[in-house]
């Protein structure tokens, strides 16, 4: 079992028994700092020096070497594919792989992601057509791709949200019979597997993402990963200008290099990346356990059977079980200083430019509406530990114990 980390932001407040221990009502907050999601997993910061003095020491700090080199032969190891090409942020893997996939038109994707995943079609002119998940799993529904097809679609991108796997064969079959480019988004699923076979080696090619408040990061950093090598190679010339040699530069390209000290940063991550999935899966069995106590509460489970990262620790409010909305719990838990997330609210189709341009998107998105409104995400990661976690959920189930209360509350302080 964890101990509390050494600069534990636990206040001194002993179990919350009654509401008006509770911080809404001026209680002591929980936690005496701020708490985040995505707070950055941190590896041996002794070995990550060692690596940033060798960097400088040999005066090469970007553009393809050894540390770039190193950390794209460990990624293609770990998903067992052919091709890593590592770039400088997620963003930009989808952009390169979009374009050198030659993607145009309409491309199907959800409308419940992150933002990225829709701008970097649009950010090339390609529009981004809305399609609902499964309210299940969260991912594309296949049934619905194949209602949104027209003659103008060049191709589907599936996001393994929360590092679940999308229906990938599904979306296999569909985009094989209509002629259609297949990626996946695999921002959240770097270490995840389907069916056995990890995440990386499904569709025409999957893009990662390194960000620090990924569960595995470059401080900032992606990859593109595919059993295609001529793909990997196009991609490769666009990653750096489109350059082919010196002076000669055969496509349009862009600047999408991960520098060394990024891939530094990405083997010092690798060498605790099995603590940190052991971390997440030690929180996301601990809050499991407990929240299924709280009426209305439900994790949105991982498949354990499955490789997975742990990395995001969802949870579903029921108003009409709970007495409370998700919007009210994080405000109870902002209170706390437990600052929990609404991924991924409003829907990409209620952010602009899509607000703008596709008015009418969210008529074929139920699912997606209804998630934007009942999905939290909470803290983990190796620097949360499992008694920060049982004082986290103590303060959620007093607050639904005295659902009422809270309302009325929250209710003063938003018309004071
Ligand atoms: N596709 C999908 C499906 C994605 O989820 C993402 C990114 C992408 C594509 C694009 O990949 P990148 O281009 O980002 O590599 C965050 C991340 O910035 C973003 O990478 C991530 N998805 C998204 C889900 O979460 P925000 O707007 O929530 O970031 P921010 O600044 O609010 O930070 C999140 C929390 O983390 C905050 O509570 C503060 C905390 N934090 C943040 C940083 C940077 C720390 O404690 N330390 C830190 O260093 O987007």
């Amino acid at each position: 079992m964890a101990t509390i980390p050494r600069n534990s932001r636990l206040s001194k407040i002993k179990t919350v028994s009654k509401p008006e221990q509770l911080a809404l009502f001026g209680g002591q907050p929980a936690f005496s700092s701020r708490v985040h999601v995505g707070r950055p997993n941190i590896g041996d910061k002794a070995r990550l020096y060692e690596r940033l003095d060798d960097i400088l020491e040999r005066r090469w700090l970007t553009n393809g070497g050894p540390y770039v080199q190193a950390f794209e032969t460990r990624v293609r190891e770990m998903c067992n594919v052919k091709e890593c090409v590592a770039t400088c942020n997620g963003s930009i893997a989808l952009e390169i792989l979009i374009r050198a996939l030659g993607m145009t038109g309409e491309v199907i994707v959800p409308a419940y992601t992150f933002v990225a995943t829709a701008h970097a079609l649009q950010w090339q002119e390609i529009k981004p057509v809305f399609c609902d998940v499964d309210p299940k799993t969260h991912n594309l529904d296949p049934a619905r791709v194949e209602e949104l097809i027209t003659p103008r679609t060049t191709g589907i991108i599936g996001v393994h949200l929360w590092g679940n796997p999308c229906d990938v064969e599904a979306l296999e079959e569909i985009a094989k019979r209509r002629g259609l480019k297949l990626m996946f988004d695999a921002a959240h699923a770097f270490a995840c597997s389907h069916k056995g076979k990890m995440i990386g080696g499904f569709g025409e090619a999957e893009t990662f993402s390194f960000h620090a408040t990924k569960f595995f990061n470059t401080f900032e950093g992606g990859a593109i990963v595919t059993n295609d090598s001529e793909l990997a190679e196009k991609m490769r010339l666009m990653r750096n200008f489109g350059f082919k040699s010196k002076d000669k530069v055969i496509y349009l390209g862009s600047n999408g290099k991960m520098t060394e000290i990024c891939a530094a940063m990405g083997l010092t991550s690798f060498d605790a990346m099995d603590d940190f999935i052991a971390s997440g899966a030690r929180n996301y069995e601990h809050y499991s356990k407990h929240i299924a106590r709280i009426p209305g509460l439900s994790v949105v489970p991982h498949d354990t059977s499955e490789a997975c990262n742990y990395h995001y620790m969802v949870v579903q409010v029921d108003e009409a079980l709970a007495g409370l909305s998700r919007d009210d719990l994080v405000k109870v838990l902002e209170a706390e200083n437990v600052l929990a997330r609404r991924y991924f609210y409003p829907g990409v189709h209620r952010m602009e430019p899509y607000l703008s341009l596709q008015p009418m998107a969210g008529l074929v998105l139920p699912v997606t509406e209804e998630l934007s409104r009942t999905i939290m995400v909470l803290p983990t990661g190796d620097a949360f530990s499992v008694e920060e976690i049982d004082r986290l959920v103590n303060v959620v189930e007093e607050a639904v114990a005295h659902a009422p209360a809270v309302r009325a509350e929250l209710e003063r302080q938003s018309n004071a």
